[in-house]
């Protein structure tokens, strides 16, 4: 089967245009409930109704487009494809976008083809995949999947006082009842592998055997702003100086861990606020975000551990006080083999090589797979760069991909 790849490349370019920032490469700004967010929707809900798909907005902004072929038996429960729109700051214009767009010329692909699918074709985009406004992460598949309460999720506020009810309100995708992803016959994510190895193999594609299990906390350190300059070394309580061994604690039990298993385990702290943060003030307390991700559980709890007994020997040592608060936990999610093998069988049917691989970073699949048949496949990353302007999958790679994703929809889609 073919897929248009200049259309692709036509919904992903556009798509790139919204909240897109001055950089090197082609970096993207796009928040949840932002404007560049709205415009974003817009386009996609144009393009669906473009395509005849009948969309739908629930209560926390995920939208759904489904495709009912004639050939559908109306009771069937449907196959869904799709991914986020939402962005990192500072993002790059495939993460998200290329799954949702690739979905959609998927279906596309299937209406101008001689298939006939027993079952209706979704294509969905899951609210504030990313976390990057209102925290946590992978929300609207969290409310979809049952995992998180659409009234808790909408009264989540992003730091300013705005809060998500009100962020979607203001773009006009604050809809009604919530999507049922356990309604879903099985569901499938294109994404890019935001890693080097289908680059370093040669090989095009990637299918997802199992996505890491992420759980993120905040730690606090509180010792006692002072004068820079009148107080004396032994007089301090620096909480700055007490997080940096903290932050060095976390690298090396992320360190140990992937050594010691199969370099699977990460750990990283990735925000830091100091208060107040100020030349010539020892600083009196520091505010640390933690993410700690494998796949294997046992190996997250050993990481943990290890950061607890970090913050107790800092408080042994040091005249300060710590606390560590977890702000998110997720299972590893292995994909399903009925989704592995239909991939796999699509590669095939589209005479396309593919390599077997685990996903360090999170995604929306892995929380549709607690309800349904789950299953992800990767495009490759040029110098596996991700969250960043210079993130770039070429255009080949982009539809090679929706080839086989579109093969393995057709696969899914038939009784
Ligand atoms: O953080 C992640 O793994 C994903 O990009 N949200
Ligand atoms: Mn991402
Ligand atoms: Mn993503």
């Amino acid at each position: 089967m073919t897929v248009d790849a200049d259309r692709l490349r036509a919904d992903i370019e556009a798509n790139g245009e919204f909240g897109a920032i001055e950089s090197a490469g082609y970096g993207r700004t796009v928040l949840a409930g932002s404007d560049a967010n709205r415009r974003a929707r817009d386009r996609l809900c144009d393009r669906l109704d473009d395509a005849g798909l009948t969309v739908r907005v629930d209560a926390v902004g995920n939208v759904l487009g489904v495709w009912r072929p004639p050939s559908a038996a109306d009771e069937a429960a449907p196959v869904v494809a799709g991914s986020h729109l939402d962005s990192v700051p500072q993002g790059g214009i495939f993460d998200g976008p290329l799954g949702v767009y690739g979905a959609l010329e998927a279906v596309r692909s299937l209406q101008e083809s001689d298939v006939e699918p027993d079952r209706p074709i979704g294509v969905v985009s899951f609210t504030e995949e990313e976390g990057a406004r209102f925290g946590g992460g992978m929300l609207g598949s969290a409310v979809a999947t049952g995992q998180l309460d659409p009234a808790e999720a909408l009264a989540l506020d992003d730091g300013d006082g705005v809060s998500l009810a009100d962020a979607l309100e203001d773009i006009g995708y604050r809809g009604e009842g919530v999507l049922d992803a356990s309604e879903w016959a099985a569901f499938l994510e294109l994404h890019v592998e935001q890693d080097t190895r289908l680059e370093s193999a040669g090989v095009p594609v990637g299918v997802v055997t199992t996505v890491t299990g992420i759980a993120q906390a905040t730690a606090r350190i509180a010792g006692q702003a002072n004068h820079a300059g009148a107080t004396p070394m032994d007089e301090r309580r620096d909480a700055l100086a007490a997080a940096s061994e903290f932050v060095l604690a976390v690298e090396a039990a992320g360190r140990r861990e992937a050594e010691t298993g199969g370099n699977t385990a990460v750990a990283t702290v990735g925000r830091l606020d100091v208060r107040p943060n100020v030349t010539n003030v020892v600083p009196g307390g520091v505010e640390l975000g933690v993410d700690v991700r494998d796949v294997d559980r046992a190996s997250m709890e050993r990481i943990f551990t290890a950061l607890e007994d970090s913050l107790e020997s800092i408080e042994a040592e040091r005249p300060v006080r710590t606390a560590l608060d977890r702000t998110l936990d997720v299972d590893p999610a292995p994909m399903a083999d009925r989704c592995r093998s239909a991939l796999e069988s699509g590669a095939d049917a589209a005479g396309v090589e593919t390599m077997a691989m685990h996903s360090g970073a999170a995604h929306d699949a892995m929380r549709v797979s607690r309800v349904t048949d789950a299953g992800m496949l990767f495009a490759p990353s040029r110098d596996g760069i991700s969250h960043n302007p210079r993130e770039w999958t070429d255009w080949e790679d982009c539809a090679t991909a929706a080839r086989v994703l579109t093969e393995a929809l057709a696969e899914l889609a038939q009784k």
